[in-house]
């Protein structure tokens, strides 16, 4: 008979008990980004831990990730992180039943989990990075022993006679709901304050006004945009500009506190650069066609936009900087962002008379948020990673030897000029055209050089001359077309571009990692 209630008890107890577990679990990270957003957002359990498993991702998973995924990657991690945080937050409400200390005390474990990964952030500034995750864990383990103490209480003998559940049921609700209203609430305000700092940053892009360039955009030709149906437009809206970057909360930077550090070998005179000194610069304006080294053959991870910004070249001799090739001693510009991302860019590059930039605007408008405001760095030819730093904050002049930025201890190359590159854009792969003409059209690319031919073939036929868009610069991918008389059947077609040296697109397969994908793109299509 005891046995029996003593089962029937436990059994009964431990919904509640696991219930308590994710309560527990609940209140911790509503607490820690509380805390968070008091403190440091960045700092919030959720976005470190989701950020140190980015840092700790091998490449091939990343990009893995990337692919199928896209811009969603970061919000399925983070949704994976809450999910596998429940399972242990309820086997400790479980645990906790039996030994209600150990199971509360199970709760600060995450909390040293949390406080490890974002004291391991490259942007992490201390033992405030510690807090969130921390506070969080503690108030949830109190939490956990508190309601484990009301399952475990009994009931005064008066409220229910004879009751079988031997817990103080009503206790236990008040006490779990109280908490799930205040978790939420902190949450709630959490978030409040976290948009409300994000506000500064709105404001003061809202308040920005480009000027002019001094020295504008080469007119882009007539024939350089073509307007044919599935084709990528010569200018990608910023709208629709691919992403890529490690932020898991876009740094929200307020152009008023903004400031620029160029310091490091070489710079005789440093300089701390506010976004009012930029934009007293003469500014240039120039198409670029920005690319990832992520992008597969065939990928989406490439765009062009007009650029508005301040030579980068201008800024670094004024600070007196030399390029290795005039006795400058150092040969790598490292740009750090405020999140702590690091990029690292041959000065000689920088300083050989290219379009090298800190922008400020995009496609006519300061740059989106998501695209680096109030500043970025672009350098035409080089893959984004070893150029252009977002949410830029710092320019440290050294050397190759001395330092190895985010993506080089990852193990993707040092330097990255881009790869000649073209891609089909329409007909999509398994598209099903009618006999007849079909219009086969899209981009190539191959900055610094240009693009000197395109080809395309049809299954193993010979390879036929596409027509070429108008180039606007050796900066800018250029749109190409080819007027196919397609036949009943499945067919393969492929694309190949060559550069402006005569060096046709390599055929030979390469993985993004470690400088650039390379080999042909293709295109499957059934005519029916
Ligand atoms: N701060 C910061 N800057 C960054 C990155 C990043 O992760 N953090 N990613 C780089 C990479 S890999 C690329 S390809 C470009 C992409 O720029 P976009 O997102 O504006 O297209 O930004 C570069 N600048
Ligand atoms: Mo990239």
């Amino acid at each position: 008979m005891v046995t029996v209630r003593i089962t029937g008890t436990t059994f009964f107890r431990g919904a509640p008990a696991a219930l308590s577990g994710l309560l527990s679990g609940y209140a911790a990270l509503a607490v820690a980004e509380l805390v968070a957003a008091a403190v440091r957002p960045e700092a919030g359990p959720v976005t470190a831990v989701g950020g140190a498993a980015i840092d700790r991702t091998p490449a091939g998973v990343k990009d893995w990730a990337i692919r199928n995924f896209g811009t969603n990657d970061k919000f399925v991690l983070q949704l994976g992180i809450v999910i596998v945080l429940g399972l242990p937050a309820m086997a400790l409400g479980l645990l906790a039943l039996r030994h209600r200390r150990l199971g509360a005390a199970g709760v600060p474990a995450f909390g040293v989990v949390g406080a490890g990964a974002a004291m391991s952030r490259p942007d992490a500034t201390g033992l405030v990075d510690a807090l969130p995750s921390l506070v969080g864990a503690l108030a949830g383990a109190v939490l956990l022993y508190v309601l484990i103490g009301r399952l475990t209480a009994q009931p005064s003998p008066a409220s229910e006679p004879g009751a079988e559940a031997g817990w103080d049921r009503r206790g236990f609700l008040v006490a779990a709901g109280a908490a799930a209203l205040a978790s939420t609430g902190a949450g709630a305000l959490g978030r409040g304050l976290s948009t409300s700092r994000g506000q500064d940053a709105l404001a003061s892009r809202a308040a920005v006004t480009l000027p002019g360039p001094a020295s504008p955009a080469a007119a882009v030709p007539r024939g350089a945009a073509l307007r044919i149906p599935g084709i990528s437009p010569f200018v990608t809206p910023n709208r629709t500009f691919y992403r890529v970057d490690t932020a898991l909360v876009v740094p929200k930077v307020d152009a008023m506190r903004w400031r620029l550090r160029i310091h490091g070998k070489g710079v005789t005179r440093p300089r701390t650069l506010t976004f009012q000194n930029l934009l007293e610069r003469e500014l240039i304006e120039r198409d670029i066609t920005l690319t990832c080294v992520s992008n597969e053959v065939g990928g989406p991870y490439v765009g062009n936009a007009r650029w508005i910004g301040v030579r980068l070249a201008d800024v670094l001799r004024d600070a007196g900087v030399k390029p290795p090739s005039k006795g400058g001693p150092a040969d790598q510009l490292v740009a750090r962002s405020v999140d702590g991302m690091t990029l690292g860019t041959p000065v000689e590059a920088v300083m050989d008379g290219r379009d090298a930039m800190l922008a400020v605007g995009m496609n006519g408008e300061p740059l989106p948020l998501d695209h680096g405001f109030p500043v970025r760095m672009l350098v035409p030819g080089l893959y984004g990673y070893v150029s252009a730093c977002k949410w830029i904050e710092d320019i440290e002049l050294t050397t190759f030897d001395d330092f190895d930025p985010y993506w080089v201890k990852r193990d993707w190359a040092r330097e990255a000029p881009v790869k000649t590159q073209s891609r089909i854009d329409t007909p999509k792969p398994f598209a099903r055209p009618k006999p007849g003409t079909v219009m086969v059209a899209g981009v190539a690319w191959a900055q610094r050089r240009g693009i000197d031919r395109v080809e395309v073939r049809v299954d193993d036929g010979p390879w036929k001359q596409a027509d070429l868009a108008a180039e606007a610069t050796t900066d800018t991918w250029r749109q190409w077309s080819f007027p196919w008389e397609a036949t009943p059947g499945g067919h393969t077609l492929t694309v190949r571009a060559t550069d402006r040296t005569g060096r046709p697109q390599t055929d030979k397969r390469a993985r993004p990692i470690p400088d650039g994908a390379s080999g042909w793109h293709s295109v499957v299509v059934t005519v029916d």
